[in-house]
């Protein structure tokens, strides 16, 4: 038995005590070994002391985005995952890499070497170089412990969601742990910032730069961090390990030189060179893929590696010791000086033509989902948003929505943040195609975490963005035959939540559906029905009554294309649909529709 300040705690206690430790106030996951009690240990924290919010999510995409939200919203999080979970997670996580985090965000990813409970034995230390994130590896429950406060720090300095990665041995087996100070750390509110969380391409290619220059700055803190340690040894033998495999190397050969990488993305490359010149054979011992192995060739140094140690299941002392100990008597290989691999360039932003305009993209003229964006504005809702052409509501003039991560991403984070904030904080926008393809998960999701929310399906029955494909609301199929439509409404409340369809341009019906549901409590989905302009045009005519037109603005200010001020009042161009949005919107019956209007529910 341990002393009052230390514990005997497997890998996965460990993070959990550790989170606690870190400040970590929200956590949740998708089970699957090896990583599953970690999200059980802080629950059972969480109901004694109610200071962690915990929840199991529908799968680890909704998980990871509802930590986004979480995180977003100033409350450290932590979503925990099997290796294969990170695949279900990785539309998120790769576009997250570009805007980064509010508080911050850990993700443990928990391998599983040797396939004891897995379909596949995946190395996802290549998801941190993938997504050009930092990789923690702790080696044993101490280091699981203290790591999860290191990686939080990452997070928030370097901006930065932090990957850390354990494994069957480091999860399950248990060593001592000796008990940390709380560490201490600066809350953080949420601000809205389209350019670092709406991730539309205009946005993403500024953010892109940054992600570069961020990797090079983490590469500087690799060769810095005490995380990263270069123990000297007495024998003329050096060993790059991380994780479970440094113990069994550690073992196997007490005397050589390590360099231990608690970091292992990015890779310190000077401390690499400063082994290799204390040493003249070096070997690298690492669980499953050449991970550090390909970047240390990479370098033009001869390296002891996967032809020697099994590129496949777990490693043990003896596996390492047989497996290294006929390349000792060789003769040692000359060259030990690395190739420094030269910085990234990174390209300039392309500055614009300072003779044109700038012209931002705009919903099109007689696009539906302008009136809904109008409504929201003048009811002061901002909303996060999904991917579809709506995601343009996020600017100006509507400024009506503030993030766009990846498809179906919406849901998943209003959950974490509501959770966070409070009830019914903000509210989800995505369109009919989003819903199909990865909505109705978080929205299931959301009912059995009980999370409340407004969610808005802009439903123009198609996927207008990429061109007006099928889907299964429209029931057409790709040759053009009929299928069966799916109905939302149905489906909505199917699963219990709350759901009406009202007619996307009738303003004054959509505005009472967003009052009933901004009076309610829980979780209600309002479907704002109509076809996009461009597949349904009505016969609608705008007339502008120009004694009464004042050029206010209040119509411009919906940022329709065929609106645009005269000399005396607003002109109307032949890309008018005659929608009548701008008509609701004036105060002084200045615009008027007449004619058969497009189609509605
Ligand atoms: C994972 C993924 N698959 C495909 C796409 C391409 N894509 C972007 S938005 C979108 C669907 C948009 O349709 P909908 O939600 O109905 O909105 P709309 O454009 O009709 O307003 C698709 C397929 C993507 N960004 N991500």
């Amino acid at each position: 038995m341990c002393s009052v300040d230390s514990l005997f705690l497997s890998g996965n206690e460990a993070i959990a005590r550790g989170a606690l430790r870190a400040g970590v106030t929200f956590a949740c996951g998708y089970p699957g070994t090896p990583s599953t009690e970690i999200l059980e240990v802080l629950s059972a924290t969480a109901d004694r002391d109610g200071r962690v919010q915990a929840e199991w999510c529908i799968n680890e995409k909704v998980a990871l985005e509802t930590a986004i939200g979480a995180s977003l919203a100033g409350a450290r999080s932590l979503v925990t995952m099997k290796h294969v979970g990170l695949n279900v997670a990785a539309d998120p996580f790769m576009t997250l890499s570009l805007t980064g985090v509010n508080a911050a965000l850990v993700i443990v990813s928990a391998d599983d070497p040797g396939m004891h409970s897995s379909q596949n034995e995946q190395d996802n230390r290549n998801f941190a170089k993938f997504a050009k994130v930092p990789m923690l590896e702790p080696a044993d429950s101490q280091e699981a412990y203290e790591f999860v406060a290191e990686a939080c720090a990452l997070a928030e300095e370097f901006d930065v969601p932090v990957l850390l990665r354990s494994t069957t041995r480091v999860s399950h087996g248990r060593s001592r742990v000796v008990a940390r100070a709380p560490v201490a750390f600066a809350p953080r509110s949420y601000e809205r910032s389209i350019d670092k969380f709406v991730m539309m391409p205009q946005f993403a290619r500024q953010r892109n730069r940054l992600v570069l220059e961020r990797l090079a700055k983490l590469r500087e803190r690799a060769e810095r961090t005490p995380l990263n340690v270069l123990e000297a040894g007495t024998a003329d033998l050096g060993i790059i390990s991380s994780g479970a495999a440094y113990t069994y190397a550690r073992e196997a050969f007490p005397k050589a030189w390590f360099l231990k990488l608690g970091m292992s993305h990015p890779l310190p490359v000077e401390k690499v060179a400063k082994l290799y010149r204390s040493v003249s054979r070096v070997a690298v011992v690492e669980e499953l893929d050449p991970f550090i192995e390909d970047q240390v060739r990479a370098l033009g140094l001869p390296v002891v590696g996967k032809e020697a140690i099994p590129a496949d299941g777990e490693l043990d002392q003896e596996i390492v010791f047989a497996a290294l100990e006929p390349y000792l008597t060789r003769r040692p290989p000359r060259r030990r000086r690395p190739v420094m691999p030269p910085a990234a360039r990174i390209s300039a932003p392309v500055p614009a033509e300072p003779q044109l305009p700038v012209r931002p993209p705009v919903l099109c003229a007689g696009c539906p989902h302008r009136a809904v964006f109008a409504m929201l504005r003048k009811h002061k809702v901002s909303p996060l948003g999904d991917i579809g052409c709506y995601t343009l509501g996020a600017l100006s003039p509507l400024d009506s929505l503030d993030s766009c991560l990846c498809m179906g991403a919406s849901i998943g984070m209003m959950a974490g943040m509501n959770k966070v904030l409070g009830r019914r904080a903000v509210a989800a926008v995505l369109g009919d195609s989003t819903f199909f393809h990865s909505g109705v998960t978080p929205l299931i999701d959301a009912r059995y975490n009980e999370t409340d929310g407004i969610v808005l399906v802009l439903d123009n029955r198609t996927t207008a963005m990429t061109g007006h494909q099928g889907h299964p609301g429209t029931g057409v199929h790709l040759d053009r035959s009929a299928g069966p439509a799916l109905d939302i409404e149905r489906l909505c409340q199917g699963i219990g939540v709350r759901c009406e369809t009202v007619d996307a341009l009738d303003t004054e019906a959509f505005e009472s559906a967003l009052k009933r549901e901004l009076g309610a409590q829980g979780l209600g989905v309002i479907v704002a029905f109509a076809p996009c302009a461009l597949m349904a045009p009505g016969e609608q005519q705008l007339t502008v009554d120009e004694e009464r037109c004042n050029l206010c603005g209040l119509c411009l200010d919906i940022g329709c294309p065929a609106l645009a001020p005269g000399e005396t009042a607003v002109e109307v161009s032949a890309a008018c649909h005659g929608c009548g949005v701008c008509a609701a919107v004036c105060k002084r019956g200045a615009l008027s529709v007449a004619g058969e209007p497009a189609g509605t529910p």
